[in-house]
């Protein structure tokens, strides 16, 4: 070893992720179906988004496909995505809303 370098190589990427991440983003999809108003209260209500922000973010969902309504611990982000769920099939929307982990 020593000259030679054996040893010395730093830890394979494809290590075991033994800690979830303790951020979670949770991503709201475009449809068809859902009004552009149902979003946005989504996003004031359960988001606690003021009003500008919310209308942003919806437009973005809106355009690009996806988009984040918020970046929270997993019980939190969990929650809200329920929250979501179940004022949108309440109103008989597709709505969907997803986690992702947080880079
Ligand atoms: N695309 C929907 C419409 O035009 C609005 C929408 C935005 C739905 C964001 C879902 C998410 N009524």
């Amino acid at each position: 070893t020593g000259q030679s370098g054996v040893g010395t190589r730093t830890a394979p990427s494809t290590r075991l992720r033994l800690t979830p991440p303790s951020l979670w983003k949770v991503i709201l999809h475009n449809d068809d179906f859902t009004t552009r108003d149902f979003v946005v209260q989504i996003l004031t209500s359960v988001f606690r988004k003021p009003e500008a922000e919310a209308v942003r973010i919806m437009m973005d969902v809106h355009r690009k496909g996806t988009g984040v309504a918020g970046i929270y611990p997993y019980d939190v982000a969990d929650t809200k995505v329920a929250q979501v769920r179940t004022l949108a099939e309440a109103r008989e929307f597709p709505l969907l809303c997803t986690l992702e982990p947080e880079a």
